[in-house]
């Protein structure tokens, strides 16, 4: 149940920033990191998504990336992504950043996703630094290599001890410096530094909300936590806006 003070605030709002995780994609069918059937339940982060595990073992990373990838193409967008699509023409200033490496928001609508871990459908040379041609890598079996150079391919997201993207995280970072609102949706919050974006907004004024299905690392610091289903949580929220936008028009 939304409180009225919420309502009142989004209603408000002239800007938000909504960052999410594995979470808003669990509905979709994509397993998350560290629940209860999480994927790092059967692997370890360093055994997987580091540099030196893949030049150790790029055959067991790319496995892992394939099962992945295999598994996203499968699926499709939840009410949760399509519901930040809508929300994205409601909010004047709105910003998107996901830690999701799934493409699912662009694919429900989403225009513009800041993409802090990259994404799993695009590939590269760590030789060369060419761009994969991902249908020519999804005939590939077993570990692809690059066309150019025949260097070892790699997916373009971002590993452990690997730098985010550096004006993507600044987007990100001056976006929760500046809005309204922030939502933190279906994220454990424990990957810094995505992990420290809800706080910065915190301390810049804004109004905290996140949605999970659990407490989290930041509850204790934030406005409001809707614990609850982000497919469930977050068409009620874009409902108090659709309806507002209505009554004015
Ligand atoms: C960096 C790759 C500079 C792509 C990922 C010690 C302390 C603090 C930090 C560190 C430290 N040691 C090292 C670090 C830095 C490290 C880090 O933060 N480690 C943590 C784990 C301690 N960070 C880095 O290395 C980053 N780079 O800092 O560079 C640097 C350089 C050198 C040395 C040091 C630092 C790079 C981080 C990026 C790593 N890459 N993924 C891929 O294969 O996917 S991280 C991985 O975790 C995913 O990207 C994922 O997005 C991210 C966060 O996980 P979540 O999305 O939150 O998913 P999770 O399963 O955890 O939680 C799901 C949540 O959803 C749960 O709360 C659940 O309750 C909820 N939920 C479930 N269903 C629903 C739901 N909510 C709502 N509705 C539902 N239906
Ligand atoms: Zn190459």
């Amino acid at each position: 149940m939304v409180s009225h003070r919420l309502k009142h605030i989004l209603r408000q709002a002239s800007s938000m920033c909504v960052l999410t995780g594995a979470g808003i994609s669990a509905e979709s069918g994509v397993p998350t990191f560290r629940g209860k059937d999480g994927l790092w339940k059967k692997f370890k982060p360093e055994e997987l998504a580091n540099f030196d595990a893949f030049i150790r073992n790029p055959e067991l990373v790319w496995e892992w990336y394939s099962y992945r990838k295999r598994l996203i193409d499968n699926v499709r967008p939840g009410a949760g992504h399509t519901a930040l699509a809508e929300l994205e023409r409601f909010v004047p200033r709105f910003t998107l950043v996901t830690q999701n490496v799934d493409n699912l928001h662009q694919r429900a609508g989403s225009k513009r996703v800041l993409e802090l871990h990259g994404n799993i459908e695009r590939s590269y040379c760590i030789a060369c630094g060419s761009d994969a041609n991902e249908e020519h890598l999804n005939r590939t079996e077993g570990v692809p290599r690059c066309e150019r150079c025949g260097g070892l391919v790699r997916p373009a997201v971002v590993w452990f001890g690997e730098l985010l993207p550096h004006d993507v995280f600044n987007e990100a970072e001056e976006a929760a410096r500046w809005c309204d609102v922030f939502l933190c949706v279906g994220t454990s919050a424990v990957v810094y530094p995505a992990a420290a974006l809800p706080a910065t907004a915190k301390h810049a004024g804004a109004y905290v909300v996140e949605v999970n299905m659990e407490r989290t690392d930041i509850s204790h610091y934030v406005d409001e936590s809707l614990i609850g289903l982000a497919g469930t949580i977050l068409p009620e929220l874009v409902g108090i806006l659709r309806e507002e936008k209505e009554k004015i028009a």
